[in-house]
């Protein structure tokens, strides 16, 4: 059975959680906390050097890390992933936009306010990590105007990819009163068949 290491408030866990509950893909769950350095230890960096959680072990002992690449392995060949070549590239745009302009900033104000006792360098950068969020929500805003989905027209992992720290945004202090486009759309999400919430194992 496919092993995933996890840590069940991560967001980027719960995109690949999420993607094989819906896939109806079964998989063992071994929680990892990452506040106590258990992705840091010598047996798990042997296998992903990254030391860092989502990450999976198939069972032929193939090895994959980086939530999006472990989604878009799972989602090939399902409606998740879109067939056109231009689809795809259109779900890469937003699975690297999700990445660089959204979750380092989304994901780590909600990090910060979540496990205030950890002593992290970006702290000190906070200001201008809310700002960044805010500028990632209003790119989302305005595509989300007038489209349903981010990308081929229906749910993908892209999909999956944004919601994971979008919906826990107020968790980080982001105010989403702003943002209707992106509510509404997050209640789309929600409303898919087998979605499960972040913190269901
Ligand atoms: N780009 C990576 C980010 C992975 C990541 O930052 N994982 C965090 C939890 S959300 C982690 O394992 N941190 C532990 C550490 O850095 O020691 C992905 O999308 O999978």
């Amino acid at each position: 059975m496919i092993t995933l290491y996890d840590y069940l408030p991560s967001g980027n866990g719960y995109k690949v959680r999420l993607l094989l509950s819906q896939l109806g893909i079964a998989f063992k769950r071994v929680e990892l906390d990452i506040t106590k350095g258990e992705t840091r230890t010598k047996e798990f960096l042997a296998k992903f050097p990254n030391g860092r959680i989502p990450a999976i072990e198939l069972d032929d002992g193939r090895l994959l890390f980086e939530s999006n690449a472990i989604c878009w392995y799972f989602a090939e060949g399902t409606p998740m992933m879109p067939a056109d070549i231009f689809e795809r590239a259109r779900m890469m745009q937003w699975l690297c936009f999700e990445q660089y302009s959204h979750e380092p900033y989304i994901a780590v104000a909600r990090f910060f306010a979540m496990h205030p006792h950890v002593q992290d360098p970006r702290v000190a950068l906070k200001g201008m990590i809310v700002q960044r969020g805010y500028e990632a929500l209003g790119v989302m805003e305005e595509h989300l105007k007038s489209h349903e989905w981010f990308a081929a027209s229906r749910y993908t992992i892209a999909d999956i990819a944004l919601f994971a720290y979008t919906h826990v945004a107020d968790e980080g202090g982001f105010d989403l009163a702003k943002y209707p486009s992106i509510r509404h759309w997050l209640e789309r999400v929600r409303s898919q068949p087998k979605f499960i919430p972040i913190a269901q194992a």
